[in-house]
């Protein structure tokens, strides 16, 4: 009996240990395969079959421990290291790796990015072609990777603020798609100099005071490029110079652990610990790993010899991680030698052969580009020299492009413009164009149902005997219904909970849906727009808010690089449907006045960007967002919260359509272009105009991105034949780009009797007080005196 169960517990530990044995070897085998996928993906670009290539070899062993505890649900913000983890996840194939190197445009061989981007830059699919979301709560999710250093910070903090928000608002408990009671950690990847990056210690911040489920894991080789550690943080270490932020008994803050990056027991111990006590108790963490090294340099753009020491390299072989785990396998016997060799072996195999499948996906649609081109230029060709001579240098390329094909079909219409059969090379470039154009050059929007330019417009309508109120309670008793109405919206900012923002607009709501909902941030532009960004990622429908336009570069580069190119980088693949709101235009001074609004929109192509005149307008422009995936940049006027204006009766239903001008007042001599607050001013002119018998018609654009889709604008000054655009940016701004829009797009210039004209502020930002109001930007006086000139011309 007793012999009998000795035997029992002993076979246990046996199969036990076999299991542990197998796991142990299977992560090295991962190890071994990432780490040839850099050494073949390097020679790849040094032979010219890609342009450029970043690996993660180095940093494979910390990689394979850190994916064992990354469970559905969880999220991933990170950058260019970390294809080691994408293989161990089961989340990225090598064939794809390659795929994505050799920017293979179909999204079934590259499916991150469909060769939008550099390689390794991951992202899993969030949204279904119809973006409707994804069962997210039961995938593991990658949030698309970007290339300028930390930015991920800020777009990290939101989505593990998000599992927070999932948590804590009972009214989405019933969301179970989108989050298993906010039990998902967000787990972010950084190098160690991009920590000395603004965005990493904001967030690093937010974090401690928010109490979020974040995984922070810093990749410490002691590089960034060429410059050393000590170059670049305090102590020339980021967890000592993060210990400050150390959670304590009774406080917040993080916690902070300290791992080496060749200690895979270690790393697998820790992380054990470390990530559970994250998911149940929403407390941070820094993990901060050292020693880690680049076999391969940083990237294939130069070499680490010529600024890393003789005994920095000495060191880093010795040091390597893979080296040194499989040391560690061998001492503890986990396997022998000829065990591990066969491992090795069957990865450069794989590898190899994986490389291969990826190469002919991506170049057999060339090839065949090539053949039919050649088919139909020998039709072309007759005796003409020029012609076989292009057939001859696009057959002769080993590693032909679109491009390739695209200019020698382009040349053959030139040079074989009389003959018979050109047609067809003419129908055939035609036929590339569109095909590449869909491949290269979509999704910067939503294009399908999620369109907000397919949202259907409702007018407002008004009760006979309509309340009229200020533009600010229009807002409020707007927001109320909202938050009523739909249950995935939440709002923030700075001073926009306790006292429902600067100008009243959520008074009193935060005690009507909780502080969850509607809620006070710190003064962090940079970190608001990534809590939005990641709560929009994962289904919800932030309004995060800019306290004023002036304010908006603090957190211009997150919506720039990260929500602008969203949809497009991803292939449509990820929504991020951020309505941020702020207000902007006329007031008082050099930071409460500004109309950046040419610096918005050429930095914001991607969002669409509203200039309502009045909060009526806002509100349908608010509406038609929340029914479609597409992000916003909403710009209330700032001096027209007091203004008032006639209660609608459908605040919930009314929808604006974006990209429609409104005419706001008709004339007959001259188009007045131009929104937001300006028009009020420009109103008060015309009045002035009438008077002298001219007659101004005044078309609100309401949005600048999407500019006039219909041409409207064009009708008008067909009947005019005169026009004026006017906006408080500065010269060569916003109104410059009206201008180009309607003369050039529109081919507006066909209908002038006189030169267009544009009026704008000066070219420095407004003086202080009434006068510096007066002088700074364009009055009514400015406006009369142009009409009369142009009048007179
Ligand atoms: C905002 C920004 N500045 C500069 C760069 C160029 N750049 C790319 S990687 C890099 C170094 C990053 O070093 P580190 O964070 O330590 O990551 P590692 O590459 O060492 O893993 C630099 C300066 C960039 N991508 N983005
Ligand atoms: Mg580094």
């Amino acid at each position: 009996m007793e012999t009998n169960q000795i035997s029992e517990e002993n076979l246990l530990e046996n199969l036990s240990f076999e299991k542990f044995r197998q796991e142990v070897l299977k992560d090295y085998k991962v190890v071994c395969e990432s780490r040839e996928t850099s050494l073949l993906s390097r020679k790849e670009v040094l032979t010219g079959k890609a342009k450029f290539g970043i690996f993660g070899d180095g940093k494979e062993v910390a990689q394979v421990a850190m994916a064992k505890f990354f469970m559905p649900g969880d999220f991933r913000a990170g950058y260019y290291r970390d294809q080691t983890f994408m293989f161990a996840t089961g989340m990225a194939t090598v064939e794809q790796f390659f795929s994505q190197l050799y920017a293979d445009p179909d999204l079934n061989n590259d499916p991150f990015s469909a060769g939008r981007q550099m390689n390794a830059h991951f992202a899993t699919r969030f949204v279904d072609e119809n973006g409707n979301w994804l069962d997210l709560a039961h995938k593991k999710n990658i949030s698309s990777d970007m290339a300028p250093t930390a930015a991920q910070m800020p777009r990290a903090l939101g989505l593990a603020f998000a599992s927070k928000v999932f948590r804590e608002v009972e009214v989405l408990h019933q969301f179970d798609n989108l989050s298993n009671n906010g039990n998902e950690v967000c787990f972010c990847t950084i190098g160690d100099a991009s920590t000395s990056e603004g965005p990493f210690w904001e967030a690093m911040n937010a974090a401690g005071v928010l109490q979020i489920p974040l995984a922070v894991f810093v990749w410490d080789d002691g590089y960034g490029i060429s410059v050393p550690k000590e170059y670049q943080t305090t102590k020339g270490s980021i967890s000592k110079a993060l210990s400050g932020l150390q959670k304590k008994d009774g406080t917040n803050g993080i916690n902070i652990y300290k791992l080496k990056g060749w200690d895979y027991a270690g790393m697998c111990e820790i992380l054990d610990e470390a990530i559970k006590n994250i998911r149940e108790t929403h407390t941070p963490a820094l993990f901060h790993v050292e020693e880690m090294t680049q076999p391969q340099g940083h990237s294939t753009s130069g070499s680490h010899e010529r600024y890393k020491s003789p005994s920095r390299l000495a060191w880093e072989k010795e040091w390597d991680c893979k080296r040194q785990m499989r040391d560690w396998i061998l001492a503890n016997s986990l396997a022998d030698e000829n065990e591990l060799n066969d491992i090795e072996d069957n990865a450069k195999y794989f590898v190899k052969e994986s490389k291969q499948k990826a190469w002919e996906k991506y170049i057999n649609p060339i090839k065949k580009q090539v053949e039919k081109t050649i088919t139909l230029l020998k039709k072309v060709a007759d005796d003409n020299h020029e012609i076989q001579q292009c057939i001859k240098d696009l057959s002769s390329l080993r590693e032909p492009v679109r491009r390739d094909v695209m200019k020698t079909l382009a040349s053959a219409i030139d040079l074989a413009s009389s003959n018979d059969n050109i047609q067809e090379v003419k129908n055939y470039y035609e036929e590339l164009l569109k095909e590449n154009k869909e491949l290269f050059d979509s999704d910067l929007y939503n294009e399908g149902a999620k369109s907000a330019l397919k949202v259907k417009p409702v007018p407002a309508h008004f009760h006979e005997d309509a309340e009229l109120v200020n533009g600010f309670e229009i807002l409020n008793r707007y927001f109320d219904e909202l938050f009523a109405h739909n249950k995935k919206v939440i709002a923030f900012g700075e001073d926009l909970g306790h006292i429902g923002d600067v100008n009243q607009g959520f008074s009193g709501l935060q005690d009507k849906y909780g502080e969850e909902r509607i809620f006070d941030t710190g003064i962090r532009e940079n970190t608001i727009m990534g809590q939005g960004i990641g709560c929009a990622l994962r289904g919800l429908r932030p309004i995060a808010e800019i306290q004023y336009l002036d304010y908006l570069l603090f957190g211009l580069e997150p919506l720039s690089d990260d929500v602008a190119t969203t949809h497009f980088r991803t292939k449509g693949q990820q929504s991020v449907p951020l309505i941020v709101r702020t207000r902007g235009h006329r007031l008082e001074g050099i930071w409460h006045s500004g109309s950046p609004m040419g610096m918005i929109i050429n930095s914001l192509r991607g969002m669409y960007v509203c200039v309502p005149r009045n909060m009526t307008q806002a509100v349908g422009m608010y509406n038609t967002l929340l029914e479609s995936n597409d992000p916003a940049l909403m710009i209330e006027c700032l001096n027209g919260y007091r203004l008032k204006e006639k209660l609608p009766s459908n605040l919930i239903d009314f929808k604006v359509a974006l990209g429609m001008p409104e005419t706001i007042k008709e004339g007959t001599d001259i188009t007045i272009v131009s929104y937001g607050s300006m028009l009020r001013i420009i109103q008060e002119a015309a009045e002035t105009l009438d008077k002298l018998n001219i007659s101004c018609e005044i078309v609100d654009v309401q949005t600048l991105l999407p500019f006039d889709l219909n041409h409207s604008i064009l009708n008008s000054l067909k009947k005019t034949n005169r026009i004026l655009f006017i906006d408080e940016d500065v010269p060569g701004g916003a109104a410059a780009f009206m201008f180009n829009k309607v003369m050039e797009e529109q081919g507006g210039y066909r209908w002038l009797d006189v030169a267009p004209r544009t009026l704008t502020a000066k070219d420095h930002r407004p003086s202080y007080g009434s006068d510096g109001d007066y002088f700074s930007k364009p009055n009514s006086e400015d406006v009369i005196r142009i009409a009369k000139e142009m009048m007179a011309e």
